[in-house]
């Protein structure tokens, strides 16, 4: 699961890569694409970790890559989109900030506008292939199913519609796979705004830029590149003082993580002991026993049942195992049980 970061030249793509993934841009990464790690913050495992004193404590983490600037006019090069098909989901990032010590690529322009250029420029991308397919075909076999699909696909984007602002069922779904549109994966919106713009919960174009954001179905988020900078570099207690005098409970970082995990459809479940408290990552709709698969094959394959209690109500029972047990709380759940976001699991397999 990888995220691509993606926008206009000197929006603060690089800025926001680093902040996330505590990674320098530099070079290196795949075909000089820097690619990192971002922590996932959760505080139910720090709250976890507290109870259980383990000898490590893991978060879940989520994977971005550094793209290169779009051209003046949003332009995405061929080579550039090929690049974002290989991703699961994009962050463009856009600049409200008016900081004059950072250049503009060309004339000034709002974060609505250059956000409206990325849009425009990824659905003509995606329709160009799609008319490409659909007037080629004529002597290649295609379903009835695959034809409809196609059809649906141009009439969303002539209509300037990115194809994921549409509910696709099942079918169409692994449909679009095959074609790698672009506009079919998930989108998350990052504001570079400046500390006044943050603090007065306003800059321009901001109505417009919220309502494209809701008309092609994208969370939108704002951060201060050069406020998060500060942040990162405080100790735990001074980032909270700071970050109350902004009315901000988390860092936008944070946010972002938290809202990129979300984008993907990733939940986590944990476990816990003195070793190890650790969030394990799966995509929402997971088997116990392909989850079990997460930690090692041996347990899925020796996979008898698991034993699961979520964290709400873990914590609700003083996090008592023993409690949990007397009281029946600790349930036992089969091989077909969908995992649910939180859930402490114990796995019991056979090798
Ligand atoms: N004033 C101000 N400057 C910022 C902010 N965020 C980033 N910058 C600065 O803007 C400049 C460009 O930031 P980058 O993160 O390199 O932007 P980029 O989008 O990666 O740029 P390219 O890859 O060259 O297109 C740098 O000098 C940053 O320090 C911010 O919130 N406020
Ligand atoms: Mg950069």
């Amino acid at each position: 699961m990888k995220i691509g970061i993606i926008g206009p030249s000197l929006a603060g793509k690089s800025t926001l890569f680093q902040l996330l993934t505590g990674a320098t841009s530099g070079h290196g990464g795949k075909n000089g694409i820097p690619q990192g790690a971002a922590k996932v913050p959760d505080d139910r495992i720090d709250k976890l970790a507290a109870i259980f004193n383990p000898k490590k404590t893991i978060h879940a983490t989520v994977e971005f890559a550094d793209f290169p600037a779009l051209g003046h006019g949003g332009e995405l090069s061929g080579e550039t989109a090929g690049r974002l098909k290989a991703l699961d989901a994009l962050t463009v990032v856009v600049r409200a900030h008016r900081d004059p010590a950072v250049a503009w690529p060309q004339e000034p322009i709002n974060p609505d506008e250059a956000f409206a250029n990325f849009l425009q420029e990824m659905i003509l991308t995606d329709l160009v292939q799609v008319e490409k397919l659909l007037s080629r075909n004529k002597d290649k076999k295609r379903t009835a199913a695959e034809e409809k699909v196609l059809k649906d696909c141009q009439s969303l984007l002539e209509d300037m519609k990115p194809i994921s602002a549409v509910h696709w069922n099942e079918e169409a779904l692994s449909i679009l796979r095959n074609y790698a549109f672009l506009s079919s994966r998930p989108v998350l919106v990052a504001v570079n705004v400046d500390e006044e713009q943050l603090q007065m919960h306003s800059y321009t174009g901001k109505e417009r830029l919220i309502a494209q954001c809701q008309d092609a179905g994208y969370p939108l988020i704002e951060f201060c590149g050069t406020l998060e900078m500060e942040i990162k570099q405080m100790e735990v207690e001074e980032q909270e003082l700071f970050m109350a005098e902004y009315g901000l409970k988390q860092s936008g970082i944070s946010r972002l993580a938290a809202a990129a995990y979300q984008l993907l459809n990733l939940i986590s479940f944990f476990t816990v002991g003195e070793d190890e408290v650790r969030a394990w990552t799966i995509k929402a709709g997971t088997t116990a026993k392909k989850a079990a698969g997460k930690i090692h094959t041996d347990m899925e394959r020796g996979f008898i049942r698991a034993e699961v209690i979520n964290y709400d109500e873990f914590m609700a029972l003083d996090a008592s195992f023993k409690t949990a047990r007397e009281l029946g709380k600790l349930r036992l759940e089969g091989k077909d049980y969908l995992v649910a976001d939180g859930d402490i699991i114990n796995f019991r397999f056979n090798v």
